[in-house]
C-alpha cells in the first residue's frame, strides 16, 4: 500500500471514529475585565468515566520574565514541564494544597523541571525571584476543555453526545456551573461576574 493510500485510510478511520463526537463552542463574557481571555471552559467529571492522561508532558515557558501560556488547562494526571528560556535563574512554586505546595527550586536557561498534577486543581504558579510573574495550571477531570481567546471565543472538540456539567474557571471571576445537553454541535454563551 502506498503511503498516500495508507494516510487516506487512517484519515477515513479517524473520521468514522469521530462520527458521534461534537463540538461545544461559544463565547464567555468576562464582566469587568480588560478582555475575555484566560477563562477555562471544561466538562466536569463524568460518572463512571476515567481518562488516561497524555504520555507527553505539556510545557509552560518562562521567557522575558513572563510565563507562557498564562493559563494552561490539563487533564488530571498530566505532567507539566517548566522551561526556563531566560539567561538568568527562575523558580516555580505554588502555595496551593491541591498541588502539594510544590517548589521546584531554580534552574538555568534551557533546562526544565516537572510536576505531575494528580488531582483536580486550579494552582497559581509563582516565581520567588520575580514577584510579578504569575500563571495558572487548571487540572480538570476530563479531556474536554478549552481556553477563551481575547474575544471570549472557545471550542471544545470531540465531545460524545450526552448530558454534562460545564464549568468555567477564571483567575479573577466567580466560577460558573451549568448543565448542558450535547446532541451534535452545540453552542453555549456564558457570563462571568465578580466574586
Ligand atoms: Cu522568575
Amino acid at each position: 500500500m502506498s503511503i498516500y493510500r495508507l494516510m487516506a485510510a487512517v484519515v477515513l478511520a479517524l473520521v468514522a471514529a469521530n462520527v458521534q463526537a461534537a463540538d461545544i463552542s461559544g463565547t464567555v463574557t468576562a464582566h469587568g475585565m480588560r478582555n475575555n481571555a484566560d477563562a477555562v471552559v471544561y466538562i466536569d467529571s463524568i460518572p463512571g468515566k476515567d481518562f488516561s492522561p497524555p504520555q507527553e508532558p505539556m510545557t509552560i515557558d518562562q521567557k522575558d520574565m513572563v510565563f507562557e501560556p498564562h493559563v494552561l488547562p490539563v487533564l488530571v494526571g498530566t505532567t507539566v514541564d517548566f522551561l526556563n528560556s531566560d539567561a538568568f535563574l527562575h523558580n516555580v512554586f505554588t502555595p496551593d494544597k491541591c498541588a502539594e505546595k510544590f517548589n521546584l527550586g531554580s534552574w538555568p536557561k534551557g533546562e526544565a523541571r516537572s510536576y505531575t498534577f494528580k488531582q483536580p486543581c486550579a494552582a497559581v504558579l509563582l516565581c520567588n525571584v520575580h514577584p510579578e510573574m504569575e500563571a495558572f495550571v487548571v487540572a480538570v477531570p476530563t479531556p474536554y476543555f478549552a481556553t477563551t481567546d481575547r474575544a471570549g471565543a472557545f471550542k471544545i472538540t470531540g465531545v460524545p453526545d450526552g448530558t454534562y456539567t460545564i464549568k468555567v474557571w477564571h483567575p479573577k471571576l466567580k466560577e460558573v456551573s451549568q448543565e448542558i445537553t450535547v446532541a451534535g454541535d452545540t453552542k453555549l454563551d456564558l457570563e462571568l461576574k465578580k466574586k
